[in-house]
């Protein structure tokens, strides 16, 4: 019998203090019925619960844990770096580091300004673009999240779409008019926004691997046509890599695709773990970035010297380390075949979609490729399913819209557990 007497203890406590009990939506697992269980320690691919439960972990905090939870290297940097102190607000060594390692391994990244969250970056890189463009309006896809920005909460992914708030009251009608949606891989309902408002466009902002509906690859060609979109009509061409920046290949989804936006937003892996976020790109447009320019952005612990130790090594560790993404696609294709022969073994209409060591099963029979189709998955049958996952010790994203990931840890031992797991979690609830 799978309990957890602490966690609901500590759950009923949270949520007289906290919104929800959670200091981020999602985490409250209220699309997947039944409450939270609190996690109270991790290493390599597993965590543990209040209540000393142990799981196999595929949310990896939502991304930044590539390497597998506490890394020791990651851990001795960060605690070497405590003994210096905490924070300074000054510059240091670290900051120029990251920026060196970010602009090597995402060369369209001439420079690069770290702020502290994923929201920070593309609220940024936004701003910057209408601020280099001279333009107000802003285009995204339906099913996207871009953080909880006012101009992103319109039909947004993730915890915004799980919820089924896609568009947040507290949004003014002002600011939600100046974003433009479109259906992604639908080119032409891009075109046709182009078409309406030209020369309105300041930027057009795309996860080149959507997470935030679940995992919903590009088609072929679609982030080219993007790209050549943007470019004919002079706006700014945001990938928003929070989420795939050295996630799906070194060089993140650019690298993987090959093509070059002119800004590019970063968070999750840079930080190891801690804290932060970045935007960076074209030189000509970042020195527009204040000091050097007009356009005024700021973080009191931007470039947190912790944040920057975390990062810098985990960054260090994936350039160095060679065949560290051929060992990740390994261990992804182990289990989504196993997955897909436990699916086709008991002739369920569900779809797998990955990209490298993101994935999403979707409890759908049809291709997921869009907003739309996304949200003919069978919310209940996923919460079933996650449940009975969850009991039988493996952790995956409390949601039908996210993606789950994994990590460098993940053992083969800990592969074929989880589709057995999985063989015998699809029998209970389908
Ligand atoms: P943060 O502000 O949460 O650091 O980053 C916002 C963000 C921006 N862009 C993309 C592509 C993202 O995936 C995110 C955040 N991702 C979600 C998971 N889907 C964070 C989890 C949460 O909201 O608790």
């Amino acid at each position: 019998m799978f309990l957890t007497p602490k966690s609901d203890a500590l759950f009923e406590k949270a949520q007289r203090l906290i919104p929800g009990g959670v200091n981020s939506p999602v985490r409250a697992f209220r699309s997947v019925g039944r409450t939270p269980v609190f996690i109270s320690r991790a290493s390599g691919s597993r965590l543990w619960d209040a209540d000393g439960n142990s799981y196999i972990d595929y949310v990896g905090s939502w991304g930044p844990m590539i390497l597998g939870h506490a890394y020791p290297r990651v851990i001795e940097a960060i605690r070497k770096a405590a003994l210096d102190g905490t924070s300074y607000g000054a510059p240091t060594a670290l900051e120029v580091r990251m920026a060196e390692l970010i602009a090597t391994l995402v060369p369209s990244m001439e420079m690069v300004r770290m702020v502290n969250s994923g929201t920070e970056a593309t609220m940024s890189a936004v701003r910057l673009a209408r601020a280099f463009t001279g333009r107000e309006k802003l285009l995204k896809f339906e099913g996207c999240y871009h953080g909880h920005g006012d101009a992103f909460l319109i039909k947004a992914g993730s915890g915004a779409m799980t919820m089924s708030i896609p568009d947040s009251p507290g949004v003014p009608a002002g600011t939600a008019a100046g974003t433009l949606t479109a259906e992604f891989n639908n080119v032409e309902s891009v075109r046709s926004l182009f078409a309406s408002y030209r020369d309105k466009i300041a930027a057009v902002i795309v996860e080149p691997v959507v997470g935030n509906m679940g995992c919903v690859p590009p088609d072929t060609g679609f982030l080219q046509e993007l790209r050549d979109l943007c470019t004919a009509n002079g706006a700014v061409l945001i990938f928003d890599e929070v989420m795939t920046g050295f996630r799906v290949a070194r060089g993140g989804a650019q690298e993987l695709f090959g093509i070059q936006p002119d800004l590019t937003t970063l968070g999750k892996i840079i930080g190891g773990g801690l804290p932060v976020g970045a935007y960076g790109g074209r030189r000509d447009i970042m020195q527009l970035v204040a000091p050097a320019g007009p356009m005024y952005q700021a973080g009191t612990l931007s470039g947190n010297p912790l944040a920057m130790a975390a990062g810098c090594e985990t960054l260090s560790i994936l350039m160095e380390e060679t065949g560290i993404y051929a060992r990740l696609e390994e261990k992804s294709a182990r289990l989504a075949s196993g997955i897909q022969r436990a699916i086709d073994s008991l002739w369920l209409p569900l779809r797998q979609n990955r990209v490298g060591s993101m994935f999403t099963l979707f409890f759908c029979r049809h291709a997921v490729r869009d907003y739309k189709s996304a949200l003919t998955a069978d919310r209940e049958k996923f919460g079933a399913f996650f449940r009975e996952m969850l009991a039988r010790g493996v952790y995956l994203a409390p949601s039908q819209f996210e993606a789950a990931f994994i990590s460098l840890a993940h053992s083969d031992e800990d592969i074929d557990a989880t589709i057995e797991a999985a063989r015998e979690s699809l029998k209970a609830v389908m």
